[in-house]
C-alpha cells in the first residue's frame, strides 16, 4: 500500500518527493513510515528522547515558562545574581514561602510558587562552588539540573527556563558549566518538552550556542 495516499508521514520528519515510491522510501535507513498523521507517535529510534532545547539571552525573570530555576544558596534566604532578581521580581511572598522549605543542600532543588513573576513556578537549586574542579562540582553541578528536571516533573511543569547555574559568585568555569548543563538535560529522562536556557551576558550565550549545536 502506499503510505502518502493515506496521508501517512515520515518519522523522520523529511517529507517524500511526490509521487516517490514507497516501497524505496522503506528502503532508506532510518526512515519508515510509522502511521496516519492525525496519531502522534513518539518514535525512540526516530527522534532523540529529551526536551525540545533554546539557548536566548536575556533576564530569567521575564520568561513565560511553567517553572524558571534560581541559583540559589543552601539557606534559600535570597542573595545577589539570579537569586536577588528573581526575589525582587516575585515580590516579598517569595521570601516567606522559601523559609518553609527549610533550606536546601548542594545538588538539590525545591519549588515554590512564582507569586508575581510571568513564571507560575520557581525551582530553587543551589549549585556547587567552584574550587577547582576535585570537589564533586561536575556530579553536584549535574545534580542540579537532574533534580530540577524531577521537581518539575512532580509539579508539572512541561516548559523550564534555567540560568548558567554556579557560573556566577559561584565561580564554575562557563565552558564546563555549560557542557554539564546540556549534557544532563538531554541525557535525563522527565516529562518537561522545553527547556530554555537563559543567559545574562553574551560570553556565556556562546558557550550554550556552541554546546547545543554539537
Ligand atoms: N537572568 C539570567 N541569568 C542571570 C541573571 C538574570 N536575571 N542574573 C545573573 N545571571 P549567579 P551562582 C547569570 O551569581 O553562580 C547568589 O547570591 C550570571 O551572569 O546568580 O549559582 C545566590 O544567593 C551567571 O552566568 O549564581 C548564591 O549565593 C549565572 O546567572 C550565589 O549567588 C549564575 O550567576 C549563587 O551563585
Amino acid at each position: 500500500m502506499n503510505p502518502h495516499a493515506r496521508g501517512f508521514f515520515l518519522a523522520s520528519g523529511t517529507a517524500p518527493a511526490l509521487g516517490a515510491d514507497a516501497a524505496s522510501t522503506r528502503e532508506h535507513s532510518g526512515v519508515r513510515a510509522i502511521g496516519p498523521v492525525s496519531v502522534s507517535v513518539r518514535e525512540r529510534t526516530l527522534h532523540p528522547v529529551g526536551p525540545q532545547l533554546e539557548v536566548v539571552l536575556g533576564d530569567i525573570v521575564t520568561e513565560s515558562v511553567d517553572a524558571i530555576v534560581n541559583a540559589a544558596n543552601p539557606s534559600l534566604l535570597g542573595g545577589g545574581g539570579v537569586d536577588g532578581a528573581v526575589h525582587r521580581a516575585a515580590g516579598p511572598q517569595l521570601l516567606a514561602a522559601c523559609r518553609e522549605l527549610g533550606g536546601c543542600a548542594f545538588g538539590d532543588a525545591k519549588a515554590t510558587r512564582g507569586f508575581n513573576l510571568p513564571a507560575r513556578y520557581v525551582i530553587h537549586t543551589v549549585g556547587p562552588v567552584w574550587q577547582g574542579g576535585r570537589a564533586g562540582e561536575a556530579r553536584l553541578l549535574a545534580n542540579c539540573y537532574r533534580r530540577c528536571l524531577e521537581v518539575a516533573d512532580e509539579i508539572g511543569a512541561a516548559t523550564i527556563a534555567f540560568p548558567a547555574i554556579s557560573t556566577g559568585a559561584y565561580g564554575y568555569p562557563a565552558n564546563d558549566a555549560t557542557h554539564i548543563a546540556v549534557g544532563t538535560v538531554r541525557g535525563t529522562l522527565s516529562s518537561v518538552q522545553s527547556v530554555r536556557f537563559v543567559c545574562f551576558d553574551a560570553a556565556v550565550h556562546a558557550c550554550y550556542e556552541r554546546e547545543i549545536t554539537t
